[in-house]
């Protein structure tokens, strides 16, 4: 069977500044998808940026997903023993960490299986086989949790090949790829026996053979959320069952981005505008490229932080760059983000969140879950999810005894 790989699509990532790329990346994805007349597509979770996307983005996604009704396939998907019906090209995917939501809540992939667009692996419904001349491609999704529970839920789940073909698809860090010690999965802990590994959450693309009869891809995402990927080609994945070959295939057109500190040493307004404006200028290009400018270093005397405005500059090449400024200068030691804060940061500020919460939780006598409680607490209807969490924990107290 031909299989085409991508993931982390980030639909309604950076509201009103970048979303409109996050689709349009999807949207070359499906087309290039259905140009490799794939059997089925299989995605790695992180499809949404958000646990709950606008309904403007959910209704884009529709959209989005049925470019694959477009095509045809003759496979024969199979669920729980039962056969599922499917239009066009079906699509399996999982959840990731961004579109991760408690039990007892809708997911949006919940909402996109029910209107028969995508398949949704997970909980008790991780399991999915794809049959077709004798061929059964056996896919078992874990989808993404915490870091910090990777490890038990998966030796819980205890995930085994059933197929001819089998996949692991999942939505994790993995040690060995990352530069510092983070919790999750070792190469190691992956269950034995599958021929391939899809992970995604990891943005840059790449695949390594792990033994003689196994692959790991990490599928990479459609779009540049991090500096630290923006050396990477953007692409979907094409993975032949037969042969165990993976190809790569870059999305058309691209943008670019851009990323540079500037030092200054008692700069004027004009100064730092003007070099702004040069940098500006110089990166412009098609398709309209991506500029983050950081100001560092000193104020001339009696020049403050918040006389500096970027919004006529970010006004004057708006549709030829999506400008992103940033400054910190010593003197004022204040952080001020002249344009909104960006997704990722915002994504900190709540784990960070997260944690304080957790470590406040630990000096009192609650069993509650930090994650939980501060998802709870943001969420509009604090009270009644509060009681669902109240009495989870009551029932953990009780399993103790
Ligand atoms: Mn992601």
């Amino acid at each position: 069977m031909k299989i085409v790989v991508f993931s982390d699509t980030h639909l309604g990532y950076c509201p009103e500044m970048r979303e409109k790329e996050a689709e349009e990346n999807f949207e070359k994805a499906a087309r290039l998808s259905l140009e490799l007349k794939p059997d089925f597509v299989l995605m790695a979770g992180d499809i949404f940026d958000t646990r709950e996307p606008s309904q403007e983005t959910i209704s884009r996604a529709i959209d989005l997903f049925k470019i694959f009704w477009r095509e045809k396939s003759d496979v024969e998907i199979l669920r729980e023993g039962r056969k599922e019906d499917y239009p066009g090209v079906p699509v399996i995917t999982i959840h990731g960490t961004h579109e991760r939501r408690l039990p007892g809540y809708t997911n949006v992939l919940e909402i996109l299986e029910k209107a028969g667009l995508v398949f949704y692996l997970r909980e008790e419904k991780n399991k999915i086989s794809v049959k077709k001349d004798g061929e059964v491609v056996f896919i078992f999704g874990f989808s993404g949790v915490p870091e910090e529970f990777a490890l038990k839920t998966l030796r819980e789940l205890n995930p085994k090949p059933e197929g001819t073909h089998n996949i692991f698809v999942f939505h994790q860090n993995i040690k060995q790829f990352l530069p510092s010690e983070v919790p999750g999965f070792s190469l190691e802990d992956l269950p034995a026996g599958f021929d391939l590994y899809v992970d995604g959450h990891l943005h840059s693309p790449t695949h390594k053979k792990l033994n003689e009869k196994s692959i790991l891809l990490i599928t990479g995402s459609t779009i540049v959320t991090q500096v630290r990927d923006s050396e990477n080609e953007k692409g979907v994945w094409l993975y032949d069952t037969e042969t165990k070959n993976l190809e790569f295939f870059k999305l058309p057109g691209q943008r670019k981005l851009f990323v540079k500190t500037l030092e200054f040493h008692n700069a004027t307004k004009a100064e730092i505008l003007r070099e702004v404006e040069d940098f500006i200028r110089k990166n412009l290009q098609k398709p309209v490229p991506i500029i983050r400018i950081r100001l560092r270093g000193s104020l001339e005397k009696g020049l403050r932080e918040k006389d500096i405005v970027f919004s006529h500059v970010v006004e004057k090449y708006k549709g030829k760059a999506i400008i992103n400024i940033e400054s910190e200068f010593e003197d004022l030691k204040i952080k001020i983000k002249e344009l909104r804060l960006s997704q990722q940061e915002k994504l900190s500020i709540s784990k960070l969140g997260v944690r304080l919460l957790g470590e406040r939780l630990k000096e009192t006598n609650f069993n509650l879950d930090a994650e939980k409680l501060f998802t709870v607490l943001q969420d509009k209807k604090p009270d009644k999810n509060l009681e669902f969490i109240l009495k989870e924990s009551k029932k953990k107290e009780v399993e103790k005894k």
